[in-house]
């Protein structure tokens, strides 16, 4: 028996929902602010993925401006399939965390194109879409409440009314209906997307309830334990093809000194399911748990994105918009050219493509020619939460960006011509935290407890690889950015325009316990 490792999706893919169609599953997840919105997943077995698109990839479909603040924008997605066609809805979440309302796009085959979207008017996040035999279309949101909807039009056409809003915890959220065994099960979250996260369950003869409570909520949580994956929750249900049932959710992988750091954000676990009683049971959300029935790796990705390919593969993504006259594969045939579109990626409007941090021990390199820009790599949480490595001007220098903290920490001369930066990420060799006191410095060596959840290392690649500086990482975590979002580590330009012949993201040697944790 194959086992299978958590996450099956790692870095930032929160909100996951989930769908059958005979033996292929697809799985979407929240995007916030960066386009390309909402990543699309293919697998054959639930748990090796690849991603086939973004189902919101024309910036007419999600509206994103550029005043918009970080981890607000595109919000927990639901993917169905029903009377062959595909439909995702989900929400767009404006300033202060104000929803705006739903949009719901349809398309025959998951690949797209993706329709224009039709909008849902009904308050709250996290809307989910059921069908009635008959044809009826239900639609549920956060709080929790359930409407009747025509998913062609958007059309409210009754509703909505509340449901069932959990046991008790706060923001009853990520709500699901299902149809099982004759039953409507309403699977909601509950306790906040933090620490306190649980999914519960309760179940009725009609999707207007009454709804009968799981006498075990919540069904699951981590709350107060000390397992690895934590914050386990918002989670979708998915019957396999062999009958059994999963659970697709989101966890966390924290690290480092009280309260703990995560860095890439809410991740994708998978999780067994069993009946008992007409209830699911899960015990634990755990690294590794024997595979579904079917098993169905795709060829290993290479790591290295040659910009050879005509068109950008779909894990790029930019904050808030990707101008045409922002990038070009043609301008240079192999390489990407960037084009500076504002001077700083302290504020948005920056020309930066980037991916999510998938690895937790990553190596991140990039062949650049500045020519006479300016520009490098990235690690971005948001415009007041980044480190980056860059060349311009006959040098290469690392620069922090800390709240509202920015220096330069680091330069060297760099020869003309094209270059290689590297960015690693280090769980293994985490920096000691900072001696404040001569009374610290009494107590002991520094450094005997590792404080931070990783150390980031930058260096530039010349006859041979010069390490420039060594950060913290707990500054790119989002305990301090805040926000629902994870690390997206890419490329930019502040001046002019700057070329990359190649991006490699790899896990880093030794991988040590990452190792075979990245399932797609
Ligand atoms: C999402 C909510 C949640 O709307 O976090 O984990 C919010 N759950 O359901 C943003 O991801």
């Amino acid at each position: 028996m194959h086992m299978y490792d958590n996450p099956v999706i790692s870095g930032f893919y929160p909100d996951p929902s989930v769908c059958r169609v005979g033996s292929d599953y697809y799985a979407v997840s929240s995007s916030f602010e960066y386009f390309p919105g909402v990543p699309l997943f293919h697998s054959r077995d639930l748990v090796h993925w690849r991603q086939i698109g973004n189902v919101l990839d024309r910036p007419g479909q999600l509206g994103l401006t550029e005043d918009l603040p970080s981890s607000r924008g595109i919000y927990a997605p639901t993917i169905r399939h029903h009377d062959g066609l595909f439909y995702v809805i989900t929400s767009r979440v404006g300033a202060g965390g104000v929803p705006a309302g739903h949009l719901v796009v349809t398309s025959e085959r998951p690949e797209g194109p993706w329709s224009d979207p039709v909008h849902v008017d009904l308050p709250g996040v996290d809307p989910d879409l059921a069908w009635d035999d008959d044809g009826t279309c239900w639609c549920s949101c956060s709080g929790v409440r359930t409407a009747r909807i025509d998913p062609s039009t958007g059309a409210v056409l009754e509703g909505p009314w509340p449901t069932w809003s959990g046991s008790g915890g706060q923001y009853p959220e990520a709500p699901h209906l299902h149809r099982i065994d004759g039953w409507w099960y309403l699977l909601v979250s509950e306790g906040g997307t933090g620490d306190g996260h649980a999914v519960s369950i309760a179940r009725g003869r009609s999707p207007r309830g009454p709804f009968e409570p799981c006498p075990s909520n919540p069904f699951l949580s981590h709350r107060s334990t000390d397992l690895p994956i934590q914050s386990t929750g918002h989670a979708d249900l998915v019957q396999a093809a062999d009958g059994t049932w999963w659970l697709l959710l989101l966890g966390t992988r924290p690290r480092g000194a009280f309260p703990r750091f995560h860095v890439m954000g809410r991740e994708m676990f998978l999780a067994p399911v069993r009946w008992e009683d007409g209830w699911p049971v899960v015990d634990q959300v755990r690294p590794q748990h024997p595979a579904p029935s079917a098993w169905h790796p795709w060829a290993p990705e290479p790591t290295r994105d040659d910009f050879d390919a005509a068109t950008l593969s779909p894990v790029w993504i930019s904050p808030r918009s990707r101008p045409d006259t922002s990038w070009s594969l043609d301008d240079r045939r192999g390489w990407l050219t960037l084009w500076a579109a504002g001077p700083s990626l302290d504020r948005p409007g920056c020309t930066f493509v980037g991916r999510r941090q998938q690895h937790l021990d990553c190596r991140v390199s990039a062949r650049v020619d500045p020519g006479t820009g300016r520009g490098g790599l990235c690690v971005r949480m948001d415009e007041a939460h980044h480190y980056e490595i860059e060349v311009g001007g006959g040098e290469a220098s690392v620069v922090a960006r800390i709240g509202p903290l920015r220096q330069t920490v680091a330069r060297c001369a760099v020869p003309s011509g094209p270059l290689t930066l590297v960015i690693e990420t280090r769980t293994t060799d985490v920096l000691p935290p900072a001696v404040t006191s001569a009374a610290e410095l009494e107590l002991g060596p520094p450094g005997a407890e590792a404080a931070g959840p990783d150390t980031l290392a930058f260096s530039v690649v010349g006859t041979e690889e010069t390490l420039l500086a060594e950060l913290d990482g707990r500054y790119l975590s989002t305990q301090l950015s805040t926000g629902f979002t994870g690390r997206v580590i890419g490329m930019y330009a502040t001046e002019g325009s700057v070329a990359f012949d190649w991006f490699d993201h790899a896990p880093a040697t030794p991988a040590g316990a990452d190792a075979g944790t990245d399932g797609s």
